[in-house]
């Protein structure tokens, strides 16, 4: 694998699955195939999980590994090119990208979508600057579009509670605050729609995400009639994709709050969300505490997947 930023670069999904339990039930298997190679993890934007279990996964491989914060300690970055660069940005992508990859032999990469231009963030044009400079395999950790390294995990955590071979599941719009990113949402579709399940999404009317995302997902704008009889609930907030109200907030409806009446018509269903997570405004504390809930071995196998990611990363060297 050359560089991993959507599902389409892991190949057949039942190859990676068996991949991801060969490394779950021994993760030290590879521990050597890293020797004397170098990950750089750049973070444009705040992290927990995705900067410690990309970490603990190179760490598993016997890598090196140098985190890079770009808004803390080093020089803020201009990334149109033409700009006279007389504001607050002392070095430019163009630059700083060819000088990272000198030390570099992987790089992985957080940028979210900056909701400034929707064509900018819809064409992934920080995380493809990063892979036609540096000179380097890139992987992403959450770029504007997708986060595959959690959706890869989301499958995992599925494939491991399943109990059918075509479970019905349910991604969920819910309320939150704040405008954030259809990068979760997007990949989730992206990988629902190539895995073996019934997948529905519900959401208020103006979160359509874009369906070159939803493929052949069910739309369902109820969410009581969505919930039924799902085997996987998996709640999430984002702001508006289309291009008239792009990154706005319509809606903070906290009856879309997943919580023990939706859960109640449903197939008994796990819970499921990427984390970070607002209590009580995406999902109230009975939920997210139930035995159903899968958050914790979600996040747990986030080691899983970026351990797969970079073996295979390395393996092209
Ligand atoms: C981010 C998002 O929604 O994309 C990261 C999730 C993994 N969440 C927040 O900014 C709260
Ligand atoms: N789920 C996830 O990517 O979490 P972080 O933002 O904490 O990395």
């Amino acid at each position: 694998m050359k560089n991993f930023t959507s599902v389409t670069d892991l190949g057949p999904l039942d190859q990676a699955i068996k991949e991801a339990f060969e490394i779950r039930d021994n993760r030290y298997k590879y521990d050597t195939l890293g020797k004397n190679k170098t990950l750089l993890m750049l973070f444009f934007n705040s992290s927990l999980r995705t900067r410690l279990s990309t970490q603990k996964a190179a760490m598993n491989l016997g890598m090196n590994v140098m985190v890079l914060d770009i808004n803390q300690g080093a020089w803020k970055l201009e990334s149109e090119r033409g700009v006279v660069m007389d504001g607050d940005k002392p070095e430019h992508l163009l630059e700083a990208i060819p000088v990272m990859g000198a030390y570099a032999d992987i790089i992985g990469v957080r940028s979210f979508a900056q909701f400034k231009n929707r064509d900018d963030d819809y064409q992934e044009k920080i995380l493809n600057q990063f892979i036609k400079y540096s000179g380097r395999p890139v992987f992403s950790m959450e770029a504007a579009t997708r986060h595959p390294l959690q959706s890869f995990a989301d499958l995992i955590t599925i494939e491991e509670h399943k109990t059918k071979a075509h479970p019905k599941v349910v991604l969920t719009w819910a309320p939150h605050p704040n405008a954030l990113p259809q990068a979760v949402p997007n990949s989730f579709a992206e990988w629902m729609n190539v895995a073996d399940c019934d997948f529905v999404i519900t959401h208020p009317h103006g979160y359509e995400l874009d369906a070159s995302f939803t493929g052949d997902a069910v739309i369902e704008y109820d969410q009581m009639k969505a919930f039924e009889g799902a085997d996987f609930i998996y709640a999430k907030n984002w702001s508006a994709a289309s291009p008239e109200h792009y990154g706005e907030v319509l809606s903070k409806d906290r009856s879309w709050t997943v919580g023990s009446r939706q859960m109640a018509v449903t197939n008994n269903a796990f819970f499921m969300h990427c984390l970070p997570v607002r209590r009580n405004m995406i999902v109230s504390d009975d939920v997210i505490e139930s035995p159903r809930s899968l958050v914790i071995p979600q996040a747990a196998n986030r080691e899983i997947s970026a351990t797969v990611v970079l073996k295979r990363l390395l393996e092209n060297l």
